[in-house]
C-alpha cells in the first residue's frame, strides 16, 4: 500500500484527491497552511489522514512531511490569476518557491514520483485551438508564469536529479467543495451557488466565451493513473480536461434547467485579461497513461448542484 503526501490537502482539489486515494487504499498524509483551504473539506475523512498544518515554504516541515512518502501530489498554491496581478511577489512565494521547496524535499526523501498541479494558463490567449502540449507556452499573468516556471523546475529535477515528476495542466476544474464565495471564484461555482439561492448570476462578456470545463473526478482519475503508470511520463507535461468546450451562456442555461432557477442573468463587460476560448487536446494523456473522461460536463453539473443544494447558504457564506 502506498503512502502519499498531498500538499494543499484542505483545498477543493487536494481534499478530493485525498478521498480518491483513501478509496484506493493509500495511506494519506497532507499539509496545508489553511490560507485558501478549509478544514470543512476534510470533515468526513479527518480521522483517516495524517494532517499537518504547515506552510509550503517551511522546508523543515516539508522535509518531515516527505519522510517515508512514495508519491507526492503537489496541489498547494494561491490559484488565482487576479490575485497574482495584485501581488506578484506575494504569490510567487507559495506558487513557485513552494514548488521548489517540495521538489527539494521529495528528492532528498527518495520519493518515487511527484505529480504537480500545472495550469492551462501556461498557453495564454493565443487563438489556436485546441491547445496541445507541444505549443510554445505564452503565459500572461504572474500566476501563469509562476505555474509554468514550476513545470520547468520539475523537468530540471527529473533531468538533473532523476526525480520522477509529472505536470498535469488542469483546465477549469469544477465540482463539490469549490469555494463559490469570492469574486474570483470559478464561474460555475458562482453560478450554481447564486442560482440555488435564487440570486442573479453575472456573465462577463456576451456569453460566447468558452471553456473546457472539467469535473473534479477527471482530475482525481488522472492523478491516480499517472502515479501508477509504467509508461515513460517522467519530466513530461499533460493536459487534463475533457476536449470539449462550453460557452458561458450554455453553462448558464444548463444550470438553469437543472436547478429550476426562474430568474434572469445580467451581462457586464468582459473582465480585464480574460481569455476568450479555451479547449484542450487530451490525446496525449489518453494515449500515454490511459486517461479518459470519467465524468462529462452535464453529469458533473448535476453532482455539483446536488452538493450546493445540500450545503446551506450560511455554510457557503462561512467558507
Ligand atoms: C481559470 C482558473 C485559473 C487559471 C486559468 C487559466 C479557476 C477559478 N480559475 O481562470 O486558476 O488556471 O483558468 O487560464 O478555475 N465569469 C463570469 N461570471 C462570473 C465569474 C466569471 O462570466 O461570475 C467569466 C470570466 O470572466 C471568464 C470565465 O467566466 O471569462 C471563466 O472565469 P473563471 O474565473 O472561472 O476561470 P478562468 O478561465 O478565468
Amino acid at each position: 500500500m502506498a503512502t502519499v503526501l498531498i500538499t494543499g490537502i484542505s483545498g477543493f482539489i487536494g481534499s478530493s484527491l485525498a478521498r480518491g486515494l483513501l478509496a484506493e487504499g493509500a495511506s494519506v498524509r497532507g499539509i496545508d497552511n489553511l490560507c485558501t483551504g478549509n478544514l470543512e473539506n476534510l470533515e468526513d475523512i479527518r480521522t483517516r489522514i495524517d494532517l499537518r498544518r504547515a506552510d509550503i515554504l517551511d522546508i523543515g516541515a516539508i522535509n518531515d512531511a516527505c519522510d517515508g512518502i512514495d508519491y507526492v501530489f503537489h496541489q498547494a498554491a494561491i490559484p488565482s490569476v487576479p490575485k497574482s496581478v495584485v501581488d506578484p511577489m506575494g504569490t510567487n512565494g507559495p506558487n513557485l518557491n513552494g514548488t521548489l521547496t517540495v521538489l527539494e524535499a521529495a528528492r532528498k526523501a527518495g520519493v518515487r514520483r511527484l505529480m504537480y498541479a500545472a495550469s492551462s494558463a501556461a498557453y495564454g490567449d493565443s487563438p489556436e485551438l485546441p491547445k496541445t502540449e507541444t505549443m510554445l507556452p505564452a503565459p500572461i499573468s504572474p500566476y501563469a508564469v509562476q505555474k509554468l516556471a514550476g513545470e520547468h523546475y520539475l523537468a530540471s529535477y527529473t533531468r538533473v536529479f532523476g526525480l520522477e515528476t509529472v505536470a498535469l495542466r488542469y483546465f477549469n476544474i469544477f465540482g463539490p467543495r469549490q469555494d463559490p464565495t469570492s469574486q474570483y471564484s470559478g464561474v460555475l461555482a458562482r453560478f450554481i451557488s447564486l442560482m440555488c439561492q435564487g440570486e442573479t448570476p453575472t456573465i462577463f462578456g456576451d456569453g460566447s466565451t468558452s471553456r473546457d470545463f472539467t469535473y473534479i473526478d477527471n482530475v482525481v482519475h488522472a492523478n491516480m493513473m499517472v502515479a501508477k503508470t509504467s509508461a515513460p511520463v517522467a519530466g513530461k507535461v499533460f493536459n487534463i480536461a475533457t476536449g470539449k468546450r462550453i460557452t458561458l451562456l450554455e453553462a448558464y442555461q444548463e444550470i438553469k434547467q437543472i436547478t429550476g432557477y426562474s430568474g434572469t442573468v445580467q451581462f457586464k463587460p468582459e473582465r480585464e485579461g480574460d481569455i476568450r476560448h479555451s479547449l484542450a487536446d487530451i490525446s496525449l494523456a489518453q494515449s500515454v497513461f490511459g486517461y479518459r473522461v470519467v465524468a462529462g460536463f452535464r453529469e458533473g453539473l448535476e453532482k455539483t448542484i446536488e452538493y450546493y443544494r445540500q450545503t446551506s447558504p450560511q455554510a457557503i457564506a462561512a467558507l
